[in-house]
C-alpha cells in the first residue's frame, strides 16, 4: 500500500531524476490548524495516486509538459512542535530547491505552508510579487491566535517577505475572494490590497473571453513590470465546489476551470514564476474528479511555466 517511490506522473528516471528536473515536487501532509474539516494532511498523497492517472501529452500546449522533468521529494514530515516550525521547515526545503535553480511547485496541506515558500522565494527575490487565489481573504492578525494559522496565510506570506525588504510594499493580488471577516476588510483596505472577488470574475462571464482576458492582464500589471519574480499560490477553494468539492472550507460561487487556467497561463507567460503551491485539497471529503483536478492543476502550472522558461523571453 505505500509504495516508496511515489512519482509525480509516474514520470521515468530520465524525466525525473533531481539533477536534469527543473521542477520540483514538494509534498507537505500537514493540516494543524485547519478549523471546519480537516483531512488537508491527505491532499500530497491524492494528488500524485491521481496524477499516475493523467495524459502527459497537454492539448492546449501541444507538447509533453513532462519534458522539462519533474523530481518528486518525499513527503516532508510534520512538525509537532508548532504550525510555525513547520513554517520554517517547509522554508527551509524550499530554500534548497530554489538554490538548485529549480522551481518548487508544494503540494498541500494546509494554506499556512505557503508563508515559508514565500520567504524562501523572496530571500533570493527580494521583489518577489504574490498571486494568491483563494476563496478566504486569509488575512486574519496571525497574533490573535496562539498559533500560525491557515486563516492568515496571505498575511503571513506578506509579512515574511516584508522582513526582507527595504520598502515595505509588495505586490499582492488576490483573486477569488467570497468570504472575508470585517478585522480581514479594514486589513485590505489599509494596505490597499487589490482583492478580486469571485463575484467580479462570475460577471465577465456575460462579456466573454476578452472581458475575462482584460481582467486578468488589469490585475497583472498590479504585480509589477514584466519578467519579475513572482510566487503563485493556488489554495483549490478559489475553484467552484462543483469542480472540487473535496476542500477544508467550500465556498459557493467560486470560479470554473478555465477562469483559473486562463489567469495562471497568462501570469505565467507574463513573470518570471520561482515558485507555486498548491494547497488545501482534503480527498475524504468530495468526489475523486477534484483530487483528479487538482493533479491537472499541478501539471498546467509545469506547462505553463516550463515553455516559458523554454522560450526565453516573450519580447
Ligand atoms: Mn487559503
Amino acid at each position: 500500500m505505500f509504495s516508496s517511490a511515489r512519482v509525480f506522473g509516474g514520470l521515468e528516471a530520465e524525466r525525473s531524476d533531481y539533477l536534469t528536473s527543473q521542477f520540483v515536487i514538494v509534498p507537505v501532509p500537514y493540516d494543524a490548524t485547519t478549523t471546519y474539516r480537516s483531512g488537508t494532511r491527505d491532499g500530497p498523497r491524492a494528488i500524485i495516486d491521481a496524477s499516475l492517472q493523467m495524459e502527459l501529452w497537454d492539448l492546449e500546449l501541444g507538447c509533453e509538459p513532462a519534458d522539462h522533468g519533474i523530481h518528486t521529494f518525499p513527503e516532508v514530515e510534520p512538525h509537532l512542535g508548532s504550525s510555525k516550525l513547520m513554517v520554517e521547515r517547509v522554508r527551509d526545503v524550499v530554500a534548497g530547491v530554489i538554490s538548485d535553480d529549480k522551481v518548487p511547485i508544494m503540494i498541500g496541506g494546509e494554506h499556512t505552508l505557503t508563508a515559508g515558500a514565500v520567504e524562501a522565494c523572496g530571500a533570493v527575490y527580494p521583489d518577489l510579487a504574490i498571486l494568491y487565489l483563494d476563496a478566504h481573504a486569509d488575512v486574519r492578525d496571525p497574533y490573535l491566535g496562539a498559533e500560525w494559522n491557515h486563516a492568515s496565510a496571505l498575511r503571513l506570506s506578506i509579512g515574511a517577505i516584508r522582513r526582507g525588504r527595504a520598502v515595505s510594499e509588495v505586490p499582492v493580488v488576490a483573486v477569488g475572494i467570497r468570504s472575508a471577516a470585517a478585522e480581514e476588510a479594514d486589513y485590505i483596505r489599509e494596505n490597499e490590497l487589490r482583492v478580486v472577488l469571485a463575484q467580479e470574475v462570475a460577471e465577465t462571464r456575460y462579456g466573454g473571453m476578452s472581458a475575462r482576458d482584460r481582467m486578468w492582464d488589469e490585475v497583472l500589471e498590479r504585480l509589477g513590470p514584466r519578467e519579475a519574480p513572482l510566487y503563485i499560490s493556488v489554495d483549490l477553494d478559489c475553484l467552484d465546489p462543483s469542480v472540487i468539492a473535496a476542500v477544508g472550507t467550500p465556498e459557493p460561487g467560486g470560479l470554473d476551470w478555465y477562469e483559473v487556467t486562463s489567469l495562471l497561463r497568462r501570469a505565467c507567460e507574463r513573470f518570471k514564476v520561482v515558485g507555486a503551491d498548491v494547497v488545501e485539497l482534503a480527498p475524504d471529503e468530495g468526489p475523486v474528479a477534484g483530487t483528479f483536478a487538482a493533479a491537472k492543476l499541478v501539471y498546467k502550472l509545469v506547462g505553463y511555466i516550463g515553455n516559458r522558461a523554454q522560450g526565453g523571453s516573450s519580447d
